[in-house]
């Protein structure tokens, strides 16, 4: 399908089924707009934001908070999940149930149901963070699908092929849209481009994405 992702009309929950294994529920999280991003601040409050460095010594322009039974972190030994924040020492706080049901519902209507996440990587952008082509794949396996969940200011994704080579094609991603990637989808390359300044009526200056996984 070549839907023209810039044409969805406004306030519309639409599904559309892009490339095989991409699935795009505009819109869905709107309704539980202002709990999830309570929840967010939340769980920041034990696990704060913060700047990790990558493996070439680089410290991310986007913030990451984590919570689930692992989380995502990257220092000078490389990128892995761990059990413990190492930042506190501490477990990573619970997934707020706000989450899961969410992830939970929206992976089903994209076709996989019973999906379970261990892990939700919660990444904040300010204006001018980015984060450039990658693929995720520091999981286990890549048997379960990922879901992101997009929240305030809108940003342009890009999304690769197998190889980071690829042609990359771009998507808004907007307030709410949630994107389900499984089965062949699910080692593309992407990325997202800098984010630009604005203010938004539920997260104010910034945009949070919500990146469910099963790591374990
Ligand atoms: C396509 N985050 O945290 S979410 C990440 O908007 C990450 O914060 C971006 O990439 C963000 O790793 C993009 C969309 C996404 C997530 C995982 C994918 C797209 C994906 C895995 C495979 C293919
Ligand atoms: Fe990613």
């Amino acid at each position: 399908m070549t839907a023209d992702l810039f044409a969805g009309l406004a306030g519309e929950q639409t599904r559309e089924a892009f490339d095989e294994g991409v699935t795009i529920l505009r819109q869905y999280a709107v309704a539980q707009d202002e709990v999830l991003v309570r929840a967010i601040l939340a769980v920041a409050r034990s696990a704060p934001f913060r700047h990790m460095k990558t493996p070439g010594g680089h410290s991310m322009s986007v913030a990451m908070a984590c919570c689930g039974q692992v989380g995502w972190v990257t220092d000078e030994g490389g990128y892995r999940y761990q059990s413990q924040d190492p930042e506190t020492g501490r477990p990573w706080p619970a997934m707020p149930e706000s989450f899961v049901s969410l992830a939970r519902s929206a992976a089903e209507a994209a076709g996989f149901p019973g999906f379970a996440p261990d892990t939700c990587l919660i990444n904040r952008y300010q204006p001018g963070a980015r984060m450039g082509l990658h693929q995720d794949r520091n999981e286990k396996t890549f048997s379960s699908p990922i879901v992101s969940v997009s929240l305030g200011l809108p940003i342009v994704f890009q999304l690769g092929g197998l190889r980071r080579t690829d042609r990359t094609e771009r998507i808004l991603l907007e307030h709410g849209d949630v994107v389900v990637w499984g089965g062949p989808a699910r080692l593309r390359y992407h990325g997202v481009l800098t984010l630009k300044p604005g203010e938004h009526p539920v997260t104010g200056p910034v945009r949070f994405n919500l990146t469910f996984r099963r790591a374990g």
